[in-house]
């Protein structure tokens, strides 16, 4: 601990030189994030009973257990972060943060060979073949409200789309283009047992986008959307008033809650924030199954879309598909309790977090009425996670804190009251998300937390104009009565752009395949042993070729096509050892593939350019890696 914290806390917290005195760079960064994101609200920063709070984070208790985890030994937990717009899935340990592997989604990855063979070519064709997406919102499947390490599924906020990675290959294996939307914000599996996945479509736009309606923009609409997690089809989309954001379900499978902004319907920035209240919508996914099971929908490019706007039939009478639930402006995260009681909702303008009382949706005469505390936690509060004795932790985006607090004691309080508070840590800087072990299941963990925070500043070498992003990591294991309420920060960590959210799940619960097993593949693919691998010619114009790879051979040492001739190559790693990869690449053909033990891909391309081109391994293998290699010969036409 001492060496990170050492070096790091004195100095966040050190005065800048040529500020008058009592100005920490802490209140330099609130006073530039607030009038950055919030204007106004900069006059306000630092009212609060925490608000100029400074930490001294060298105060460690000593009762911290060690993040660093040594040579050899393995983490308590595995984290998984979405990469932003790099595309990506990013594998962590915690509490080391060592970083275990990227799992590619939306974005081609040579390093993976993903993009690059047959399948997830076509793959991410199919799913529109866009070139990149903004991964946001990883969602672990679940059965009985406990992660089962099947699935993570997570959205594409650019391109409105939602892919499934598989945990026990760690690799993506679905992603839909969702039809009649326009980025995909929110994303959340259904708890307690993964019957859909859900996806907030951001944008409002003219359902469907076919070029009616562009110049009116109250016909403009957000659509919430169903899909079954095994056939990864879409199954039903709900539109709504207003611009739906974040998702979250409840725990029994029944109610699902979406933060909703722009509640105005504007297009441009004044009238989306004319006034003062926005809205939490609950979905009712039971009733609007019902419907769909009806027939009572409109089908828009092939999805039946139902009306769940405020005056739809559909929610008029007792027991509407969607509950308007008013909030205060801009509600931004929706976090449901592990325990499935209450659904945390907050967002930026609010110095508040609403508290929605999820047993109440069913029977409140005034969907007002489910909101039962409204705690005052700071400015510029984001997300909610929570550990396993109670307690809320809310990042703060203006203040740049994570502030600790009691929920049921927040229920009791009165609204607006900062009682509940248990204290405040500094972050540096700007969090977003902020994630503890577990948190989105039913069996929180209550010993770590992260805080993705936005700006590292000057807590890094600087790497030119842009730095990295800062995750922190703070120990959340102690109770204490003192100004952070037993938070401990214990480490930085950079972190490229941008991950964005991040979800953590015990080791135990993760079981990923030591091989690839043939018979996931069988009868679309063959397994190449090195007696069958072979030249086929098809036609005139066709020819496969099927070769096995092992260390350090090609089942083929050569193999030889003509001038024109389209070429599928069908390559099995037959090696039986876990981590032992191999790679075929050809250069000038543009030919990477990459072979797990057992694995078997596929490569399609038109020789076109008659010579000699060497096959060689892309993955350091053996002693004789280098010269691991198959030749492949065009001969003129
Ligand atoms: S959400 Cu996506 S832009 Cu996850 Cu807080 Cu901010
Ligand atoms: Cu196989 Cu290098």
């Amino acid at each position: 601990l001492a060496d990170v914290e050492g070096a790091d806390a004195p100095e966040a917290e050190s005065h800048l030189p040529g500020l008058g005195s009592g100005v920490t760079r802490r209140d330099v960064m609130k006073a530039g994030a607030a009038v950055g994101v919030a204007g106004g609200l900069a006059g306000c920063a630092g009212t609060g009973a925490f608000g100029n709070a400074t930490t001294d984070t060298e105060s460690s208790s000593g009762d911290v257990p060690d993040h660093k985890v040594p040579p050899g030994e393995h983490d308590e937990y595995y984290g998984f972060w979405s990469g932003g717009h790099g595309g990506d899935i990013r594998v962590y340990g915690i509490p080391s943060m060592r970083q275990l592997t990227r799992i590619p989604v939306f974005n081609r990855e040579g390093a993976k060979g993903y993009g690059y063979d047959d399948e997830t070519d076509e793959m991410l064709e199919e799913a529109g073949g866009y070139t990149w997406g903004d991964s946001h919102h990883p969602s672990l499947s679940e059965t009985d409200g406990k992660y089962d390490g099947e699935y993570i599924f997570v959205n594409d906020k650019a391109n409105g789309r939602v892919a499934r990675v598989n945990l026990t290959y760690f690799e993506t294996d679905a992603i839909v283009d969702i039809p009649n939307v326009q980025s995909v914000h929110g994303c959340c599996i259904q708890s307690p047992n993964t019957e859909y996945v859900f996806a907030n479509s951001e944008f409002r736009t003219p359902v469907p986008n076919d070029g009616r309606d562009v110049n009116s923009p109250d016909e403009y609409a957000s659509l919430f959307t169903a899909i079954d997690p095994d056939s990864m089809d879409v199954l039903w989309q709900v539109e709504v008033d207003g611009q739906l954001d974040i998702v979250d379900s409840d725990k029994d499978g029944r109610w699902v809650l979406s933060s909703s902004y722009n509640d105005e319907e504007g297009v441009e920035v004044e009238e989306m924030t004319r006034d003062d209240r926005d809205d939490v919508k609950a979905f009712d996914v039971p009733a609007i199954q019902e419907l769909v099971d009806a027939g009572e929908y409109e089908e828009v490019n092939g999805v039946p879309v139902i009306d769940g706007t405020k005056s739809s039939p559909n929610n008029q009478g007792d027991n509407p598909i969607v509950r308007y639930i008013p909030t205060p402006k801009s509600p931004h995260c929706v976090e449901v309790t592990p325990d499935g009681n209450y659904g945390m909702v907050a967002g930026k303008l609010s110095p508040t977090v609403s508290i929605i009382d999820i047993e109440k949706l069913a029977t409140a005469d005034d969907p007002a009425d489910t909101i039962v505390g409204q705690p005052k936690v700071g400015l510029g509060p984001l997300h909610t996670t929570y550990d396993d004795r109670g307690h809320a932790y809310t990042s703060l985006f203006i203040d740049s804190q994570v502030v600790k607090w009691d929920i049921e004691e927040a229920v009791t309080a009165d609204k607006g009251s900062e009682e509940p508070i248990l204290g405040k840590i500094d972050v540096h800087y700007n969090p977003g998300h902020i994630q503890a072990v577990q948190a989105m299941s039913t069996e929180p963990q209550g010993d770590w937390l992260v805080a993705l925070n936005k700006l590292s500043k000057d807590r890094f070498l600087p790497v030119g104009p842009v730095f990295p992003d800062n995750d922190q990591l703070i120990y959340i294991g102690n109770d204490k009565d003192d100004e952070t309420g037993g938070m401990e920060l214990v480490a930085d960590h950079p972190v490229y752009p941008e991950p964005h959210d991040a979800i953590f799940a015990h080791k135990d619960k993760i079981e990923p395949a030591r091989t690839w097993d043939p018979a996931d593949y069988e009868g679309e693919k063959e397994f190449v042993t090195e007696e069958n691998s072979r030249v086929e010619r098809v036609d005139d114009s066709t020819v496969e070729v099927y070769a096995s790879v092992k260390r350090s051979e090609y089942g083929l040492r050569d193999f030889t096509v003509q001038e024109g001739d389209e070429v599928t190559l069908t390559i099995t790693n037959i090696e039986g050892s876990q981590d032992i990869v191999h790679g075929l690449a050809i250069p000038e053909y543009d030919v990477n593939l990459a072979l797990a033990p057992q694995d078997t891909r596929q490569f399609t391309f038109t020789a076109d350019e008659p010579g000699v081109y060497w096959a060689y391994c892309t993955f350091f293998c053996s002693a004789l890696h280098l010269e691991m290699r198959s030749r492949m010969i065009v001969e003129p036409a």
